[in-house]
């Protein structure tokens, strides 16, 4: 029996329903934000299947969690294959949760048709891909790689001024594993990530597998305003320092400024916040954030450039700051890892594509280590971020076949 013959199509979608019960929200979606007790419930369950398998688990200094079935030979680099669960706050039940329960999926087939292959093979979910609590995004994949400095990270505040650290150490206590002590990171061999495209081209195309070949670049930004509180009767508007009436012109200009003629840049201000928030006082302060996106590195340093300029210039009499949060370049991942995504969708009959990323992910920073490589399978419209979100039993199934054979082929090199 091969790898792909053993995987379970009904056992996978089950794995889905039992974990969209972990944050599940009244709309069928879930908020299983980072480091919440609705992520660690999620860990806890994972944690509890692998232990059923007699796999072996461990978690890092970040929080990453890692899975593993051993190899004919244990002093080979480990294939590795996962994704995320933790969740937007209105998030949908497959977007990273896929790829980690595909990832697990492919290990219990691998065990089920009794093929060892050489090099371990390991699973991961990943601590805070979505940085929506906390930011920067993507963290556990980025810390594991050297991008960012696990310290930097454990100091790092969500909107509530929750830190980190004590976040992650309240997560890692409600759902104990090993701990891999340090700083993260270890030599993995080869890193593939299943995960739903987050967008309609596989639907409009009628096919069932992408065959990633990049992601395009990101950055994010917090602007800050600071004006002057006031009384909203007495004050007349020639003596006003209002926050909020500078932050729409600004965000008007910036609308403005990212609306490129084909429609390939991406610009979204996704978190607003105003102080004091009364109705009757002139706002004092407001923050709001920059999630901007581009294939090409240079499009993006150009409009961050147009961006600092309308910071300040759209914001007088108030005073303005721009911080840079993150900032990905485009990922270009290994040919070699995307002609064995394609070679083996083809040789299962599957219908597939080549295509890039508009969606941020875990291998963006992983591909930084090692051959990395995604494989997409279609959500219904290209939703996601949404509670709608959602995918079929078959597609996800047939991602997970191609999944295996890959991670057997990696495997065995
Ligand atoms: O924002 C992203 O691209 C990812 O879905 N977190
Ligand atoms: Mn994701
Ligand atoms: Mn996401």
């Amino acid at each position: 029996m091969s790898g792909a013959d053993a995987v379970k199509e009904d056992r996978l979608w089950q794995r889905h329903a039992d974990m969209a019960k972990l944050g599940g929200t009244p709309r069928g979606g879930v908020n299983r934000q980072a480091l919440s007790p609705e992520d660690a419930a999620a860990r806890n369950q994972l944690i509890s299947w692998a232990k059923a398998r007699g796999f072996s688990l461990f978690a890092d200094t970040i929080g990453n969690l890692f899975i593993r079935k051993e190899g004919t030979d244990p002093t080979l680099s480990p294939v590795l294959s996962g994704s995320h669960m933790d969740s937007q706050p209105t998030g949908g039940r497959f977007d990273g949760m896929y790829g980690v329960l595909a990832a697990f999926e492919a290990l219990e087939a691998l065990e089920d048709a009794g093929i060892r292959t050489r090099r371990p093979v390991m699973a991961v979910a990943w601590t805070n891909e979505e940085g929506s609590r906390f930011q920067p995004g993507a963290m556990g994949s980025a810390v594991f790689a050297g991008t960012y400095r696990l310290d930097d990270m454990l100091g790092q505040k969500d909107w509530k001024g929750v830190v980190l650290k004590d976040a992650l150490a309240e997560t890692l206590a409600a759902a104990p594993a090993p701990l891999r002590e340090g700083a993260p990171g270890f030599a993995v061999d080869s890193y593939i990530e299943a995960h739903i495209e987050q967008g309609p081209r596989l639907e409009n195309e009628r096919r069932t597998i992408g065959v990633v070949t990049a992601i395009q670049g990101s950055r994010r930004y917090i602007v800050t305003i600071d004006g002057e509180e006031a009384h909203a009767g007495t004050t007349p508007r020639a003596a006003r320092k209002d926050a909020y009436a500078a932050a729409t012109r600004l965000a008007a200009a910036l609308y403005e400024a990212t609306t490129d003629a084909d429609d390939t840049l991406r610009f979204t201000i996704g978190r607003v916040e105003v102080l004091p928030g009364s109705p009757n006082t002139v706002p004092g302060k407001v923050t709001f954030t920059i999630d901007m996106r581009h294939p090409e590195d240079a499009v993006l340093a150009r409009h961050e450039a147009i961006i600092e300029r309308l910071v300040g210039e759209k914001t007088t009499p108030c005073a303005a700051s721009l911080q840079k949060v993150t900032n990905v370049p485009p990922t270009h991942f290994d040919p070699a890892v995307i002609d064995l995504v394609r070679d083996k969708a083809a040789g299962l009959g599957l219908s597939h594509m080549d295509m890039p990323s508009g969606a941020g992910h875990d291998a963006m920073h992983v591909a930084r280590l090692c051959p990395t490589g995604m494989i997409f399978v279609p959500c219904e419209r290209g939703i996601s971020h949404n509670e709608i979100e959602n995918a079929t039993p078959a597609d996800l199934a047939a991602g997970t076949k191609v999944l295996v054979e890959v991670l057997e082929a990696l495997a065995n090199r």
